[in-house]
């Protein structure tokens, strides 16, 4: 498991370098837009049961199918389950903002997850779909530029995006 850091010192060590000044540059625009990331973070988590509710509500009035009797989502601990790899996939996603890397969230989570629904049966493409709607909520909320002091967040937002469009395209 890595972060921003750890990547950099790891891919500097396989090729016996010193930190090259673009990297160093690079991690110090990190930290010096840090309170934005933990802001994001600290909005995502503690908006998250909503997050996870209304994505799951609005999935299941697109696709019916998956509530009605015979489908994934049928049965109170189905449901259960499907909230639950919902809050699971956002979780991660907090975890690689929080570290600027992708790796937790590949290792701890998407790794084996397609082959996991396969086998369940849970459809990866609906799973896909209730990723990308927990995405549009969150930017929403980290991106809110109300209550904070305002400045540019566009390049954390893609950032974050991009966390969500990985575990989207791991299942579907
Ligand atoms: C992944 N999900 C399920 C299981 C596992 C995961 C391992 C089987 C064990 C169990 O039921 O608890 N667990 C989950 C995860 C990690 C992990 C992400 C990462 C670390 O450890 N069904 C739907 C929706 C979708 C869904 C499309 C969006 O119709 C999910 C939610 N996952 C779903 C369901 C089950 C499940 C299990 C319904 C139960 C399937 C079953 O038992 O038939």
């Amino acid at each position: 498991m890595l972060d921003a850091f750890a990547k950099v010192v790891s891919q500097a060590d396989a090729r016996g370098e010193y930190l090259s000044t673009a990297q160093l540059d690079a991690l110090l625009k990190m930290v010096g837009d840090g309170n934005k990331r933990m802001d994001s973070v600290n909005r995502i988590t503690s908006n998250g049961s909503a997050i996870v509710a209304n994505a799951a509500r609005s999935l299941f009035a697109e696709q019916s199918q998956l509530i009605a009797p015979g489908g994934n989502a049928y049965t109170n601990r189905r449901m259960a389950a499907c909230l639950r790899d919902m809050e699971i996939i956002l979780r991660y996603v907090t975890y690689a903002t929080f570290s600027g890397d992708a790796s937790v969230l590949d290792d701890r989570c998407l790794n084996g997850l397609r082959e996991t629904y396969l086998a369940l049966g849970v459809p990866g493409a609906s799973v896909a779909v209730a990723v990308q709607k927990m995405k549009e909520a969150a930017l929403a909320i980290a991106g809110d530029p109300n209550g904070v002091t305002k400045g540019d967040c566009s390049a954390l937002m893609s950032e974050i995006a991009s966390y969500f469009d990985r575990a989207a395209a791991a299942v579907a």
